[in-house]
């Protein structure tokens, strides 16, 4: 029987990782080809500067010049709906009845492997081949592959010997979002580094990419709230006279993180090294802003200071805010969503807003800290710290 390796993923973009799996299962395992075959995206994969299907194929088809082995295969991509590697693989073996075919996986995959779709299918349809990695994660591999052995006695389970490959595709995406493609062209094929050079692919964050993205995570009411705190915030920034468009990116993403629950938005800071308080652990919702930035940065790939300065502190604000800060706090508080039956004054704020920003700052401050006071609410020193700058003022 022929022995023909399958390499599946978003390849987005396809890069020399993926083809050192490529070989490296091919040499180990004895196969023939490796069919390379980009994959539709998974509903729970980030859509965030995701390339088109076509423009992933044919990155994968510059790729794949590499080697006269790799075959690339749309198969996945040309078929209707949702694909399971179960159906893809149930299809492909009817097709090629004399063909063994060796499902090549990461090694992070076979540790979740139970969680796919019909997994026991998959098993009794081909081999799979899982990469080790090095260090730590190799030991999670063979546990995984030893435990499936367990529960599926009949199964060809292998892995391939493989060094960790030192990047990812998030991280070249980073690194053309954030003008330093030359970090990452070692890692490239040539042929693809200078198509995404040439087409500037990775190379713009926009408003309409991040509000679809935000429509996509977010509760409804959510996003509707953040259309309207980009909107407004712009409006404001245009009318200081800015140009709007760091105002809507600030303002789209302001409450990117919001959706977390408070031991979950502590636990996360924790885990991604982002400074908790005192304050900020009893209250954990009041992360949502600095989580949020962080957010910003690391999958959104936001690079400018103040528009993350602007997203950490909407909710507190902070002595000293500039003015993208100051739009997105007040457009937060006043955008037409919002109906607050404790401050009838709103309205009069609105007014205001246009006229006078700091004046607005200030009365939504006064009338923030009044609320947290009568419903006994612990207020953070940011908060307190950037009422007294402007009660110094208007007082
Ligand atoms: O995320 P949003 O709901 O759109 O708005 P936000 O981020 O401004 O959060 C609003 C809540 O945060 C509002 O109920 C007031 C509260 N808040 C602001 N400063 C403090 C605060 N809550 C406490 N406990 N302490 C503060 O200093
Ligand atoms: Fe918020
Ligand atoms: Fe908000």
């Amino acid at each position: 029987m022929k022995k023909i390796g399958i390499l599946g993923g978003t390849f987005n973009p396809i890069h020399n990782g993926h083809l050192a799996l490529a070989s490296a299962a091919m040499e180990q395992y004895g196969l023939e080809e490796v069919w390379l075959m980009p994959s539709k995206l998974p509903p729970h994969k980030s859509h965030f500067a995701m390339l088109s299907e076509e423009e992933r194929l044919y990155l994968t088809r510059l790729a794949a010049k590499a080697n006269s082995k790799f075959i690339v295969s749309d198969f996945e991509l040309t078929r209707e709906g949702l694909t399971y590697t179960a159906d893809t693989l149930e299809l492909l073996t009817k097709e090629f009845p004399d063909v063994r075919f060796y499902f090549i996986i990461g090694g992070d995959s076979l540790v979740n492997f139970l969680s796919w779709r019909r997994p026991e299918r998959i098993l009794e349809l081909a081999s799979l081949l899982a990469a080790g990695r090095a260090g730590y994660e190799e030991e999670q591999v063979i546990f995984a592959a030893a435990s499936l052995r367990k529960q599926f006695p009949e199964a060809d389970i292998n892995t391939v010997v493989l060094d960790d490959y030192p990047i990812s595709s998030n991280e070249i995406r980073e690194a053309f979002f954030t003008g330093e493609p030359e970090r990452v062209k070692q890692y490239l094929p040539d042929r693809v580094y200078a198509y995404l050079q040439e087409n500037r692919l990775f190379s713009k964050v926009t408003f309409s990419e991040l509000d679809a993205e935000m429509q996509r995570i977010l509760p409804r009411k959510r996003y509707l709230h953040s259309v309207a705190v980009a909107h407004l915030a712009a409006a404001y920034y245009v009318s200081l006279g800015y140009d709007p468009k760091h105002a809507l990116i600030a303002g789209i993403l302001h409450d990117c993180a919001k959706a977390y629950s408070d031991e979950q938005l502590v636990s996360d800071c924790e885990k991604y090294s982002v400074p908790v308080t005192e304050v900020e652990r009893r209250n954990g919702f009041l992360l949502h802003g600095k989580l949020g930035a962080y957010y910003a940065r690391k999958r959104y790939f936001i690079t400018d200071e103040e528009i993350l300065s602007a997203i950490s502190y909407h909710t507190t604000g902070r002595p000293g805010m500039t003015d993208l800060e100051k739009v997105v706090f007040l457009a937060d508080y006043l955008e037409p969503f919002r109906t607050q039956p404790t401050t009838p004054d709103l309205n009069e704020i609105r007014r205001i807003a246009f006229q006078d920003i700091d004046k607005a700052v200030y009365l939504a401050l006064k009338n923030t800290l009044r609320y947290l006071g009568e419903s006994g609410q612990e207020i953070d020193m940011t908060t307190a710290d950037t009422f007294k700058e402007y009660q110094k003022r208007y007082e």
